[in-house]
């Protein structure tokens, strides 16, 4: 590998505040991120396509990623050390239902940052974000790692394959320190609820907290899932940058898989109401997915120490108070 070794201070040395940019800060993960690498001292430039960003202590920069001039003058003008790439479409039926936009933001703007990278700041060290949705959908396997060869089969996966194939040629070609995840799903307080957890959770707090019909609408329940807590997650990618390789790929999952029958019944259990379960047809996704995927985390343990540390119960848990403070507050 042609990109040397540097060592990232995570901690509060009393040099100059490390720069780090996260693209799509205000989005889910950002938000942990944002509050993770500024506790441990960093200055975190943010940038996403919204107007605003709810976070004081992040330097926000409105950007489009697919607006290439703008992305190298924000690069260019920051030179951060490091970069997180979690802008995207990050939702799967989002990237089905419209795949020319989801391809391009989701490929195109992250050739856009990395081309940014180049030219601005080529000694920083990025950060890919792909997906377990990479995989084959036929796989079932309990032990899944990222020796097994990809072959996404939605428009979703696509993108984050193409992703990791663009970002791996940039390290070969231009000798850049990119590094990529695999990151099966995760969840927890703040995330939308157009994801399974966060939808339950949002549906059962109103309908203990609010006059809400008691009535859930699910999907389908089989599948099991490989959760992790979406603050583990942000400290794997943060150890990720900080002791992993140049050009290695990393699942980040949990290695724990829980059936959705599984889940439903616990946040249901949160309620006082007696609650209905019915089953919605738009819940069921157009494609296939897979019944039974755990991922096997050993090579990022291995490079860097990390492993998940939130209990799901607890990820469960905050996710519903998460909801249930949302409604208190509205009343
Ligand atoms: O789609 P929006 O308007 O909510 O904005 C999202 C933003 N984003 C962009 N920012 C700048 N230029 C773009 N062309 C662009 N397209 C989308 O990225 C949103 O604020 C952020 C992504 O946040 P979430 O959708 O909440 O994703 P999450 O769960 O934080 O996932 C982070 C990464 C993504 O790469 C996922 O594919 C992966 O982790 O699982």
């Amino acid at each position: 590998m042609q990109t040397e070794s540097r060592k990232l201070a995570l901690d509060k040395s009393g040099d100059a505040m490390r720069k780090t940019m996260i693209t799509g800060v205000t989005g889910f993960v950002g938000k942990w991120l944002s509050h993770a690498l500024r506790g441990a001292g960093f200055e975190v430039h943010g940038l996403d396509r919204w107007n605003d960003c709810p976070y004081d202590d992040v330097i926000y920069h409105q950007c489009d990623i697919l607006d290439t001039q703008a992305m190298n003058e924000v690069i260019s003008s920051i030179k951060p050390e490091t970069v997180f790439h979690l802008a995207a479409i990050s939702y799967l039926p989002e990237a089905d239902h419209s795949p020319r936009n989801s391809l391009d933001i989701n490929i195109m703007g992250t050739v856009s940052v990395l081309d940014a990278v180049k030219q601005g700041a080529p000694q920083c060290r990025v950060l890919l974000i792909g997906s377990s949705k990479e995989y084959d959908d036929a796989i079932d396997s309990k032990c899944l790692s990222e020796t097994t060869h990809p072959n996404p089969t939605n428009f979703y996966g696509i993108s984050k394959y193409a992703g990791e194939l663009i970002g791996l040629q940039y390290v070969r070609q231009y000798g850049m320190d990119i590094r990529f995840t695999r990151s099966f799903n995760h969840t927890g307080p703040g995330q939308s609820p157009r994801f399974v957890c966060s939808d339950w959770a949002k549906q059962v707090a109103s309908i203990a907290f609010t006059n809400a019909e008691p009535t859930l609408s699910v999907g389908n329940l089989d599948p099991v899932i490989d959760f992790t807590d979406v603050r583990d997650v942000v400290n794997a990618y943060v150890k990720i940058l900080e002791n992993g390789q140049a050009g290695e790929v990393y699942n980040v999952c949990s290695g724990n898989g829980h059936e959705l029958k599984w889940i439903l019944e616990y946040l249901i259990a949160k309620s006082p109401r007696t609650i209905t379960i019915q089953t919605f047809d738009k819940k069921f996704r157009d494609h296939k997915t897979n019944n039974i995927i755990l991922g096997d985390y050993s090579r990022l343990h291995t490079h860097t120490g990390w492993k998940p540390l939130i209990p799901f119960n607890q990820t469960l848990d905050d996710t519903f108070n998460y909801w249930e403070n949302e409604f208190r507050n509205a009343t």
